[in-house]
């Protein structure tokens, strides 16, 4: 099915690379992120377990409580005396039939601890120091347990973290295609792979923080939060709070970074600190409490994600055709289970990338450990899936000694075959159907961007030279834009300017550009003015959030539905006023115009204000003169002014929402030329190319913008970033002086983008998501790249040059 460009503005602004219109006021300092609000507020700390697995056996909080500035120290105890709801554990956001043991902790510990840096007790204090020296005051006294630490310590399962599940295993999922142990036992050629990919975790720039503000007159509570989805967070506040949703308002402010870390569960934090709000606003003490995470507490925790163990067995001819993929793999999901196993969901569904074996079989376990949570961080779960898919290429490949885009193009889905159903569950509970894509229209264009034909001439000078370098690929197809819904509300006022609000979030994404570009088309308006707000559930009380890719598909798609029935209201309207034809009009230049007319001509156009007075119920008068040289409407009794056209609402205003029949498809593949130092095995990424394809694009520089940010996220991934913790449940790097984040110096200078364009049929303007696209591949691509310059297999990530260096000595000894 085609896909409807808009056509009302002259020149459509949907498909240019417009500069981001929120950064002028974000790179000008007047952001307001969570630590710039609420200067008044009461602050909050919390004091977190020492110990990854301990029985609590007593709490003293005598001596913190006779500090000056201290207003108040809550422990469970205190939560669960308030209400039933307040002493429950947190919920299970995502229940899977796979899901064997769901888990989960509690807003402050119960009776035992989980993993290091698990919430306790909560201090209140008139400052961040008076609350810390607060917190060194209370005495807590601990039964030490053996704590379950990595995934091979939770398989072998002689120690539980849940006393109640005596294997670890949270999640056994299942699924396939094809007859998998047949396929095997007749295939040509078997290769097993084991390959693993350590923790990792999401760095925002500006960590977790809420804000509550409570009113005792109107027994309100208003917080903000920096969050990926106020409101789910709303609603979950105001359950656990006892409270209707319309006394609860969340609003996210500007949110510094989220990359899935942010996104509702709802945190220990958010439950306590507006719940304190409450308690102290009621007693008259204080209305206001804050709580900023600061960087230490977001390693230990927030969340962490990508620990995966994974063993692949394929089966495969003489042309590098797989009969069979059979992967198994343990997923380290931490102390408990707020998520679910949507990770590993992802991994399990996604992990065919654009490959079509003939048979297929997952077995996923995800296992507790004594550590902190794991969230879906951007890629979630894909990465892993691309790591052990693309592994496997390269291998079938170098056995068969072929050439390794010729083994993926003989397994890649034509576009002929699209769309193209597996017979299998997406992670979204719909049928994973590819709706559209064309990957060797992908292949085609990396290999001419990277001179892919060209590089074993480049590898031999540079060997000449004593240099070694290798070149990498690595491909992936990434559901995106799941449903099940979302929103938008679109006004046009009566100054002729529109305002859009949605209720999904924003973490820098440039939504308020994007979104604008599509109403702005829609209603044949300035960029300039449309006004986007997200993310305040005062504005727009209903929506899912930010993830997954789906601001553009969802919240995309509902402005355009939304923007559509103003522009067809408007024409309604205009048309009574100008004795038209609805039929006869469009939206172009600020005007309702005669189509072909200049807006602004005289009996054949009226300026949107001017409609929107029209649409207003109290009747101003219709002076269009006066209104055109003034700008101003006359207010008037003249009851002959035309009314407002029969079935119609008063107000240029529309809230449309946009439900997908299911996910769409977004795909790419990547090339990366890195060069290791024989001597010091430093490894440096050379060069970077990415073909993308994201159906239709809002605004090209955007979407490059977030897969430069992708593949930088990326790289760190794959030779920096990993997450450490020792046998006792210890991290031991929770600090950026030992967590290493690439810098500018670590990215490639340019990392060069090409696009094949498939439009999705899925949704009303072809789109498909992009923001999470950079990251997927970059591990598996900057894996394949080293075992190309090094001729050593790689088959554990990140790698480090220490590590590398490693590795060529037990290579050589070999
Ligand atoms: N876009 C477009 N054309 C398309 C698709 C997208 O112009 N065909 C634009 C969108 O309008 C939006 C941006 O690209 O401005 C990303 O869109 P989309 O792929 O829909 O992703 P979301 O808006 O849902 O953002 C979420 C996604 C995820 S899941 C993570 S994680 C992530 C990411 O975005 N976290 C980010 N990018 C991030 N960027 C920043 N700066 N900070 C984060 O925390």
């Amino acid at each position: 099915k085609a896909a409807t460009k808009p056509t009302t503005g002259s020149e459509p602004l949907f498909g240019k690379p417009l500069p981001r219109s929120e950064d002028t006021r974000l790179l000008s300092g007047k952001g307001k992120y969570l630590d710039d609000l609420g200067h008044d507020a009461l602050i909050a700390a919390f004091v977190r377990s020492p110990h990854a697995h301990a029985r609590i056996t007593g709490i003293d909080i005598d001596a913190a409580l006779g500090l000056p500035g201290i207003y108040a120290v809550y422990t469970y105890e205190d939560i669960a005396a308030d209400s039933p709801a307040m002493a429950e554990a947190l919920p299970l956001l995502i229940p899977h039939p796979a899901i064997i043991a769901p888990r989960n902790g509690f807003p402050l510990a119960k009776d035992e601890v989980n993993h290091v840096g698990e919430a306790i007790v909560m201090v209140v204090a008139r400052n961040r120091y008076v609350a810390e020296d607060a917190c060194a005051k209370i005495e807590i006294t601990y039964e030490i347990l053996d704590p379950v630490v990595g995934i091979d310590t939770a398989r072998r399962a002689d120690r539980r973290v849940h006393d109640d599940v005596p294997d670890n295993v949270a999640a056994h999922l299942q699924h396939g295609f094809g007859d998998v142990d047949a396929q095997l036992a007749s295939a040509p050629h078997r290769l097993t792979l084991n390959l693993e990919i350590e923790r990792s975790a999401s760095m925002p720039m500006e960590g977790k923080g809420v804000y509550a503000r409570w009113d005792n007159d109107e027994e309100t509570l208003t917080f903000w939060s920096s969050t990926q989805t106020s409101t789910s967070v709303r609603t979950a506040v105001a359950a656990r709070l006892g409270m209707a949703m319309n006394k609860v308002h969340c609003i996210a402010p500007d949110v510094g970074g989220g990359f899935g870390v942010k996104i509702m569960h709802p945190w220990p934090e958010e439950v306590m600190v507006t719940w304190a709000a409450r308690q102290l606003g009621k007693a008259g003490i204080s209305s206001e409490v804050k709580w900023v995470e600061d960087r230490r507490e977001h390693f230990i925790s927030s969340a962490h994600e990508r620990g995966q163990l994974q063993e692949v067995t394929v089966g495969f001819d003489d042309d590098g055709r797989l009969l069979a993929f059979d992967f198994t793999l343990w997923h380290d999901n931490g102390a408990y289970l707020p998520y679910g196993i949507i990770v590993v969901i992802n991994t399990a569904t996604q992990v065919l990338g654009p490959y079509k074996p003939v048979s297929f079989r997952v077995n996923a376990f995800s296992l507790y450990t004594n550590t902190v949570i794991v969230i879906p961080y951007r890629g979630a779960g894909r990465p892993q899936g691309v790591f052990a898919m693309e592994r496997s290429m390269d291998a079938i490949a170098k056995y068969l000694g072929k050439d390794v885009l010729e083994v993926r193009e003989k397994n890649i889905i034509r576009p002929e075959e699209m769309p193209y159903d597996f017979n299998l569950m997406f992670q979204d509970g719909r049928p994973l159907i590819y709706d559209t894509g064309n990957y060797q229209a992908g292949i085609d264009k990396l290999k001419a961007l990277i001179d892919w034909d060209g590089f074993p001439e480049y590898k031999k000078r540079a060997a000449a030279e004593g240099r070694r370098v290798g070149i990498g690929v690595g491909a992936y197809v990434e559901g995106t834009g799941p449903g099940p819904y979302e929103g938008a509300h679109v006004v046009i006022e009566t100054s002729g300017k529109v305002k859009g609000a949605t209720g999904l979030t924003t973490q820098g994404q440039g939504h308020q550009t994007t979104f604008a570009q599509i109403v702005a088309d829609d209603l044949g308006v300035e960029l300039s003015d449309v006004e986007i707000v997200t993310g305040d559930t005062r504005r727009f009380g209903y929506a899912v959030g930010t993830f997954a890719s789906r601001g553009a598909v969802m919240s995309g798609s509902a402005f355009h539905v939304a923007a559509q029935m103003v522009a067809e209201k408007a024409k309604k309207i205009a048309g009574e006023a100008l004795d038209l034809d609805p039929g006869q009009l469009e939206l172009r230049g600020g005007h309702v115009c005669k189509i072909g007319t200049k807006p602004g001509a005289p009996g054949t156009s009226i300026a949107l204000g001017i409609v929107a007075v029209l649409s207003n119920p109290l009747r101003y008068a219709f002076d269009k003169e006066s209104r055109l040289a003034t700008g101003f409407a006359k207010v008037s009794t003249d009851m002959s002014i035309p009314p407002i056209p029969e079935g119609e609402q008063p107000g240029l205003e529309a809230t449309g929402y946009y439900s997908p029949p299911r996910s769409t498809f977004a795909s790419g593949i990547h090339a990366a030329i890195v060069e290791t130092d024989p001597v010091t095995a430093e490894i440096h990424v050379e060069r970077y190319a990415v073909v993308h394809d994201c159906g239709n694009v809002i605004n090209p520089r955007i979407v490059e913008g977030q897969i430069h940010g992708g593949v930088a996220q990326g790289i760190g991934g794959a030779l920096y970033e990993r997450i450490v913790y020792d046998e006792h449940g210890q991290l031991l790097n929770a600090s950026f002086m030992d967590f290493l984040l690439p810098f500018v110096t670590e990215v490639p200078d340019s990392i060069e983008i090409d696009h094949t364009v498939t439009p999705s049929g899925l949704n009303p303007l072809g789109m498909k998501g992009a923001g999470e696209a950079g990251v997927i591949p970059t591990t598996a691509v900057i894996a394949a790249a080293i075992e190309d310059a090094e001729g050593i297999p790689i088959t554990s990530m990140p790698i480090s040059p220490s590590e590398l260096f490693e590795l060529r000595l037990a290579n050589s000894a070999e």
